[in-house]
């Protein structure tokens, strides 16, 4: 190699004032000149052409400095203060990590400006004199006002109601032989999660009990990146291709005209659209049934919806479904009760998860995956890059893989909840896509989507979205950036830099799997569906045949509602004729509930004749498959209460269901305390006003003549009461307290004059087994009618 001129420094300006400071500049010379030597020619460049090399990356080059010197910025660093602290340490990037390195505290502290200057008064604004104007120089008040007045950023376009939580997940078995996903590689290893939970249609403030999809949008933080799992309540969705989102969005959103309906898919547009779009039909099951009318966060199903690729160290990989079983069962509210509930609370799901997670009752799930080979797939009736389609469990069964719990509240809403940015896109080595074309626009969308909503292409560096990997790039600048790198070089290739940040590799890197169908992507370029996304019905037949007549009761009943809402005679019609596609007798139902005198002639199919399913019931479909342990805990129990209740018994009956795990309030005509006819008072900590019945999974009321007589009294008791009747919830009635049944006209026996189960009348104190029994039932519909007879 031909030798080099002497080494000058480039830094240009005055000479240094000591020869010391000359010194450290030659240094860093001559070290950035035998650093840019040491990589003499780029040795990788060879290895980018061909098929075989895009397979297996190779890393890139490096070379390692002799000191820190020639790859800083600058050789002041080594001059620093209480702002600059000192240089950053090799190889970190301080932006990203863990959320204790953003946390606020106030305790002890003054108030200051956002420049840190103490505030002296923060009640009044700088005028001249007491009844002169306000000046402009009150930076203060500037400070203050300007900030409020930019404190909101535009919401969600979907999804923009919302709630999370922190937590983990555990894993149960190394899963090496699928995948080398950093969350799966040994017993036990945990990784942290942020969920956050969400409604699909209604704004940011709109009410949680909406029927409506629900999200369930898992980022976990793992070791070599996060990895995003943004999935749905329901396994399935609306639209077959990204190309009609913004078309569905756009239809089941308030009617631009006026804005109306809020969090409601009831009205013309929604339907006008799903009933044109006849693949919507399995979807349009799962939303009018009990899933889109969830009990809780707690005990909702997830679904990753997408087929996705599992990738194991060999780059060997199969295909995969992703599902979240909540420990504590599939419960749903009925129509009526969430009517209700939107007007008592409309914050119920967000209060339910928060109260959960404080009260140390840890929203639990399950992962399974459903594992499947591409040559398992070509066999199936249905086409897995289909997201209106499931893999039916009888066809791939569930395999438990871990489980999330979810133990820790956020600390602040906006910084967290609101500023988690998830992305279908964020993919870890181990996972990858299929070719679903739902999930090809979804990677694109929700990057996309953050940059308005989050004002930049920093927005990973919010500290609830970063990584607690390492992250090192030559991306720079942009709005609101973060990071201070250190050096000048942003490029790679470079030898300025010792190579770094180097190229990965496929050892450590991400590569994608290279068996995309491959027989079909060289079709050529087309814009059409595949054969199979024609079969429209045969899984909508296949959900409403695998639901009890209760539920399937539940569906026509919701159809018969949102379509009721329709004001144009000719979307119902339509919509009715595309239901007889999926079941006649369903269709028949509904027409039968919106006064049609004759069922119009069935939509024509777009696929005459589908293949044949593999199964033509799945009972895994039901909310009953999954009724959870068979226990009470988190259920919220009301005991109502008045003056001249026996004290001492309603005591010892919260104490019981307390013990069971219930979280059991004292309910009156009015809060505080409540005198016991037996000396024993009670401490209401709600009243039938601010905390209605129908917020409550279970209602008691116990003996006491007195109080009882005074309850009868209070039109609020027979509402908690013919509501806990209707919504089918266990009722417990003591001792006097059953006077109130025929008050209210409950009757004590099902429609089919069987004894009611969920009807426990008590003398004594003997009853609370039964309603414990009665409770852990979750809802006795045996005792439902259509219309209500109470
Ligand atoms: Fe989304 N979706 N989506 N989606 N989605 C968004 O991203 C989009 C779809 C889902 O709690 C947006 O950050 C397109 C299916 C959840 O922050 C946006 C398509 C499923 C959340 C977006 C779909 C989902 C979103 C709005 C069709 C279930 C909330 C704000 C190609 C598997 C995440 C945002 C959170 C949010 C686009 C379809 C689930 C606009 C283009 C299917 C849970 O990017």
């Amino acid at each position: 190699m031909a030798k080099s001129p002497p080494t000058r420094p480039t830094a240009k300006g005055p000479p240094g004032e000591t020869s010391a400071a000359d010194a450290i500049l030659r240094r860093k010379a001559q070290q950035t000149d035998d650093l840019a030597k040491a990589v003499p020619w780029n040795d990788n460049k060879s290895l980018e052409h061909g098929f075989s090399q895009g397979l297996a990356p190779a890393k890139g080059v490096t070379a390692q400095p002799r000191s820190p010197l020639p790859t800083g910025s600058t050789v002041s660093e080594a001059n620093t203060s209480e702002k600059t602290g000192d240089p950053v340490a090799e190889g970190l990037n301080a932006v990203h990590g863990r959320l204790d390195r953003v946390r606020a505290d106030a305790a002890g502290q003054a108030l200051t400006t956002n420049q840190g200057v103490a505030i002296a008064d923060n009640q009044n604004s700088l005028k001249a004199g007491l009844r002169g104007p306000v000046l402009l120089e009150d930076f203060i008040l500037r400070d203050k006002l300007t900030h409020f007045d930019h404190e909101r950023i535009p919401e969600r376009i979907v999804h923009a109601r919302g709630s999370a939580a922190h937590g983990y997940f555990e894993c149960y078995e190394p899963l090496t032989e699928l995948t080398r996903a950093a969350p799966f590689q040994a017993a036990g290893q945990v990784t942290p999660v942020f969920v956050r939970f969400s409604t699909v249609a209604g704004e940011r403030g709109s009410k949680d009990t909406a029927r409506d999809v629900r999200g369930f949008a898992v980022k976990f933080y793992t070791d070599e990146g996060n990895w995003d799992l943004v999935g749905n309540n329901m396994p399935v969705f609306f639209i077959q291709d990204a190309m009609k989102f913004p078309d569905l969005v756009h239809a089941v959103k308030p009617e631009p005209h006026h804005a109306m309906p809020q969090a409601a898919s009831a009205h013309d547009t929604f339907w006008d659209f799903v009933s044109l779009m006849p693949e919507s039909t399995h979807m349009l099951m799962w939303l009018m049934s009990d899933r889109a009318i969830p009990r809780s966060y707690a005990t909702m199903q997830g679904f990753g919806v997408h087929t996705y690729r599992l990738v194991n160290a060999a780059g060997e990989s199969v295909f995969v479904k992703f599902h979240w079983l909540p420990k504590a069962g599939t419960h749903s509210l009925v129509w009526d009760e969430a009517v209700k509930i939107s007007g008592a609370d409309p914050d119920y799901h967000r209060r339910d998860l928060w109260e959960r997670i404080e009260a140390g009752a840890y929203p639990t799930y399950e992962l399974a995956l459903q594992v499947f080979t591409e040559e398992q797939a070509e066999r199936f009736s249905f086409d897995v890059l289909d997201a209106t389609k499931i893999v039916p469990e009888e066809l791939v069964p569930l395999r438990p893989v871990g489980r999330m719990v979810l133990n820790r509240n956020p600390d602040n809403f906006f910084a967290e909840t609101e500023q988690v940015a998830f992305c279908t896109a964020n993919v870890v080595p181990g996972i990858d896509f299929s070719n679903d074309p739902l999930l090809a626009g979804r990677i694109h969308s929700y990057v996309d989507t953050q940059i308005s909503r989050l004002g930049g292409p920093n927005f990973h560096e919010i500290p609830i979205n970063a990584p607690i990997a390492p992250v090192h790039n030559n991306q720079r600048d942009g709005m609101h950036r973060q990071t201070i790198h250190r050096g000048r070089v942003s490029y790679e290739p470079n030898s300025l830099g010792g190579g770094c940040p180097f190229q990965a590799g496929a050892a450590q890197g991400f590569v994608s799997v290279p068996a995309r169908l491959q027989a079909k992507e060289e079709q050529g370029k087309v814009r059409a569906k595949p054969e199979k996304f024609a079969d429209h019905h045969t899984q909508a037949t296949l959900f409403y045949d695998s639901q009890t007549p209760v539920e399937q009761a539940h569906i026509a009943a919701a159809f018969r509602f949102e379509l009721s809402k329709v004001t144009v005679p000719a979307i119902r019609a339509r919509m009715v004729a595309s239901l007889r596609n999926a079941s006649e007798a369903l269709a028949q139902a509904v027409a039968d509930g919106l006064g049609m005198d004759e069922l119009p002639p069935p939509l024509p199919r777009a696929l005459a004749k589908p293949a044949k399913p593999e199964v033509r019931q799945s009972p895994a479909l039901s909310l009953m498959a999954r009724p959870g342990d068979g226990r009470i805990a988190g259920r919220r129990i009301a005991v109502i209460v008045a003056h001249g209740v026996q004290g001492a018994a309603a005591e010892r009956l919260q104490a019981a269901l307390a013990a069971q795990g219930a979280v059991v309030e004292f309910v009156a005509p009015r809060v505080g305390r409540v005198r016991g006819a037996d000396g024993v008072d009670l401490e209401a900590t709600a009243s039938l006003e601010n905390k209605p019945g129908v917020l409550f999974d279970a209602l008691a009321w116990p003996h006491g003549e007195e109080g009882v007589a005074t309850l009868a009294r209070d039109g609020h008791t027979m509402e908690a009461l013919k509501d806990g009747y209707r919504h089918a919830k266990a009722l417990l009635l003591v001792g006097a307290a059953q006077t109130l049944l025929d008050m209210a006209g409950v009757p004590t026996t099902t429609a089919t004059g069987d004894p009611d189960p969920g009807l426990v009348l008590a003398d004594g104190e003997e009853g609370v087994d039964a309603f414990v029994a009665a409770i852990a039932r979750h809802r006795h519909p045996e005792r439902e009618t259509d219309p209500p007879q109470v």
